[in-house]
């Protein structure tokens, strides 16, 4: 293989490309500049050279082929919601639930900070595709970033190099991404994003969430706001084939928010009977979806990453067996513990008994007897999707897979029941704007905390949410076949404050119920918060802790409960002002009357 490291020829003709880039590096004075061109020698140099500086560490090679370990800084380790910025030329156009500064005074300040930000080092230049080369959803991005981690990264969750290129061409129509560690600097952390100007400046941070735009700043908040424009949506969602016994496979697209499980719903291994019956699960994508209407009047989903970024904790044998063998081979481990005595990785969850002689997600020697944690609870794997073994053959489709079901979810310790339907598409979309669930470890700040995630999309809308939900509701009236619109709660907590539902696999219970509802008619028990099931028609059968009385108890709506939420709705709502669409006025009217 030969090096293709200090290469800074062009891959391109494109001036304006060319010139962008130009001008980045007049300010970051980078000491060369690497166009990364998806060849896999170049990557494995690249490997190697941060292996030498020690960005990141080889694990053992028999049982983690091509894996490697990074941490990253300490003060750098989950999402930061208020340090990230939506810079509409208006305010009001980014809404009350963004950061917002003026595009002008914006670019200044980071221009400020990224000067001479990038001196010593390389910078490194990275064509991506955000769904498949040539497809109608494919957007392209250029990622410029002074991190190898960066770049291996994005070879794992995006389709990059010369593909991308040639498909650019010479258009002007490509994502600017701009990517500096800095000094990894918390004080002058930011990502920002000019959605009027299809940029992306990412400064300080060297975490997966700030730093690989093609992810969420380009494909969730920059494409939410190009799906306004040209009528599509961009979703936080996961997509999940589900074939049955009779070999019909249907699909639905799930949003959850961060670490509420949706990467584990994506690959989930059915019950044992189920099984045996011949239900199979495809995944399509865990984190993000792009629905546009086909012309057969149905919603059509593709993902448009090309790997998992997902959480560690929690992840094993028995949880999320497929996402675990996703990561044995060509994996980026990020702050997860070390096992000294084979070279290998441990997380919290990953088995019951820890390793003895390791090194925590800082690097310091640890023992689970020190009462700390090894793992940090947001460390996280990036893995290629083509190592799912239970990966969707629509995963590189480039017309998508049909929704059958949209299912918003969050993690609710009372209030939501299982499962529930909505009435129709704008009772669906009023469902998906009241979301609530407890923060979690996958963005900085506190944890545990209840807050309204509507559509999961709260730290991910690239616009005025209120106009997002308008969006929603213009767009159920374009969509012929609507798919039928639930909300799901893995979640409720009994007394102890142990979880009622066993979750992970057992959640395709729920699963068969929304499809039967979807596709067969099943009957449904009409409540004041939507449709629900018989509690009959859940298979509770060869659960150990699942009765009759526990799924009762876990489709019971405490109506006094809701009266408060839609008190706390009102409130909520009252904060997007006429920007509110009337239809979700109207719904949440109806729903308090039908709580009466
Ligand atoms: P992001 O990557 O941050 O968007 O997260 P995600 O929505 O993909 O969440 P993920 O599937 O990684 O799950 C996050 C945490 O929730 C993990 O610790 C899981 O073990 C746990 N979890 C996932 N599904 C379930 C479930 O059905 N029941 C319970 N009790 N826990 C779950
Ligand atoms: C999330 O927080 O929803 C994630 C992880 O999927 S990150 O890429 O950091 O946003
Ligand atoms: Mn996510």
């Amino acid at each position: 293989m030969t090096s293709s490291i200090g290469t800074d020829n062009p891959m391109t003709t494109n001036t304006r490309m060319l010139n962008w880039i130009g001008d980045v590096a007049k300010i970051a004075k980078p000491t060369s500049i690497v166009w990364i061109t998806g060849d896999p020698g170049q990557l494995e140099d690249l490997r190697n050279e941060a292996c030498g500086t020690g960005e990141l560490e080889r694990l053992n090679e028999e049982l983690l082929p091509g894996c490697v370990l990074h941490r990253s800084n300490p003060n750098d380790v989950a999402r930061v919601e208020d340090r990230t910025f939506i810079c509409s030329h208006k305010k009001e156009n980014a809404g009350p639930t963004n950061n917002w500064m003026d595009p002008a005074e914006m670019y200044a300040k980071l221009n400020g900070i990224l000067e001479g930000g990038m001196t010593g080092r390389t910078m490194y230049v990275i064509p991506f595709s955000m769904s498949v080369v040539g497809s109608p959803f494919a957007k392209y991005g250029i990622e410029l970033t002074d991190s190898i981690y960066v770049v291996l990264s994005m070879a794992i969750m995006t389709r990059i190099g010369k593909p991308v290129i040639d498909a650019i061409g010479d258009s002007d129509d490509f994502t600017r991404g701009v990517h500096s560690k800095v000094k990894l600097d918390p004080q002058d952390r930011y990502i920002a994003h000019f959605p009027e100007d299809n940029t992306i400046i990412s400064l300080n941070s060297g975490y997966g969430g700030n730093v690989l735009l093609g992810k969420k700043c380009l494909a969730l908040r920059l494409a939410s706001f190009l799906g306004k424009q040209e009528g599509w949506l961009a979703e936080h969602m996961l997509i999940l084939g589900i074939e049955n016994p009779q070999g019909e496979v249907r699909y639905v697209a799930a949003a959850f928010p961060s670490a509420c499980g949706k990467t584990n719903l994506a690959m989930l291994i059915p019950p044992a009977h189920y099984i045996k019956e011949g239900w199979k699960i495809y995944c399509v994508g865990d984190d993000i979806a792009w629905l546009r209407i086909g012309e057969d009047g149905r919603l059509w989903a593709v993902n448009p990453e090309f790997g998992f970024f997902g959480v560690a904790p929690g992840t094993n044998a028995k949880t999320n067996p497929n996402a675990l063998e996703t990561t044995k081979k060509n994996t980026i481990f990020t702050n997860v513990v070390k096992n000294l005595d084979d070279n290998t990785v441990w997380w919290e969850g990953l088995t019951d008994i820890p390793p003895t002689n390791a090194l925590n997600w800082k690097g310091e020697p640890w023992t689970a007897a020190s009462g700390e944690k090894g793992a940090h609870p947001n460390s996280r794997f990036t893995a290629p999707a083509e190592n799912c073994p239970c990966v969707s053959p629509e995963f590189n489709s480039t017309k998508g897979v049909p929704i059958s079901a949209i299912i918003f979810g969050g993690r609710r310790a009372k209030t939501a029941p299982l499962v529930y339907q909505s009435r129709d598409w704008n009772h669906g979309v009023f469902v998906g704007s009241i979301m609530a669930s407890e923060t979690t470890a996958a963005k900085e700040g506190a944890v545990g905390v209840v807050r309204r995630d509507p559509m999961a999309m709260l730290p991910f809308c690239g616009y005025h949410m209120g106009d997002y939900w308008g969006h929603w509701i213009e767009m159920g009236k374009k969509i012929k076949h609507q798919p039928k619109i639930f909300n799901v709660n893995w979640f409720r907590t009994n007394e102890q404050g142990k979880f009622i539902w066993p979750g992970f696999g057992d959640n395709l219970r729920v699963l068969e119920w929304i499809l039967k509802r979807s596709h067969d008619g099943i009957d449904a028990v009409d409540t004041p918060i939507g449709m629900m099931p018989n509690p009959k028609d859940i298979d509770i059968s060869h659960l150990d802790d699942v009765n009759d009385d526990v799924i009762r108890d876990l489709l019971n709506v405490d109506v006094d409960l809701w009266k408060q939420e839609m008190e706390n709705v009102k409130d909520f709502y009252a904060g997007f002002g006429d920007r509110l669409p009337k239809e979700l006025m109207e719904e949440l009217n109806a729903t308090e009357n039908r709580l009466k």
